[in-house]
């Protein structure tokens, strides 16, 4: 059997919606630069569970990097300059992400992104992240850029509405996924990450979204 040209590119780029689009895979090439970026940014400002305004704890633990990062506590969601835990500004983000998430926002029609904001989430298995819609940034012109790493989930893409049925998309360690324009405030979520163990990442699944929140 004579493989067809065009499995020798690898996976397509599918549309998920108008201005939706999973890249699978586009992370991989950049993998190792990717994870030795990370692991100083989860040193400076590790992994924790925040307060929802409800008074709650988010099942998903979380952090940021970039000049803004993504706080949740009593007091509402918001984007904040420095680590609430440290004081300190969130550690900056990683060349190695801002080029990745400016060719893939390209690859997916949005030219020249440049995210000021990468909220790092993450999830053991079991944890889900329920519905909602990212509204805390200033410009909704501008995507946002999705990185999955490690095992991997049922992300819920659904509509302008709560009560919108929810289409299902497989994400995998390296997929990216880019989404704006008329999709830019569609609720989602994440469905529990299913038991396993990820041969790079262990048991684990981190989702890095590349925002400019400012
Ligand atoms: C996740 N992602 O995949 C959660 N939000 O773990 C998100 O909540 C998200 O992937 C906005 C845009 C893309 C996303
Ligand atoms: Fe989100």
């Amino acid at each position: 059997m004579i493989q067809s040209d065009l499995d020798l590119f690898g996976p397509q780029p599918q549309r998920l919606a108008a201005h939706t689009v999973l890249l699978p895979g586009f992370a991989l090439a950049e993998m190792e630069p990717l994870l030795d970026a990370l692991r100083p940014v989860l040193r400076a400002a590790p992994f924790r569970h925040m307060q929802t305004p409800g008074g709650q704890h988010m099942a998903v633990a979380l952090t940021n990097c970039g000049a803004l990062g993504w706080v949740s506590d009593a007091k509402g969601y918001r984007y904040t300059p420095t680590d609430p835990q440290s004081g300190e500004p969130w550690p900056d983000l990683p060349q190695v992400l801002l080029g990745l998430a400016r060719r893939a926002a390209e690859v997916a029609g949005f030219e020249g992104f440049v995210p000021d904001a990468c909220l790092v989430n993450h999830y053991l298995p079991g944890t889900r992240l329920s519905l909602h819609q990212d509204k805390n940034e200033r410009d909704f012109s501008q995507p946002i850029v999705s990185i999955s790493l490690g095992l991997p989930a049922v992300f819920l893409l659904g509509g302008l509405l709560r009560s919108d049925r929810t289409q299902r998309v497989p994400l995998s360690h390296g997929d990216v996924m880019v989404w704006g324009g008329e999709d830019r405030l569609r609720f989602h979520g994440v469905m529990p990450v299913k038991p396993g163990v990820h041969p790079r990442m262990g048991e684990r699944r981190i989702n890095l979204t590349l925002r400019k929140a400012g």
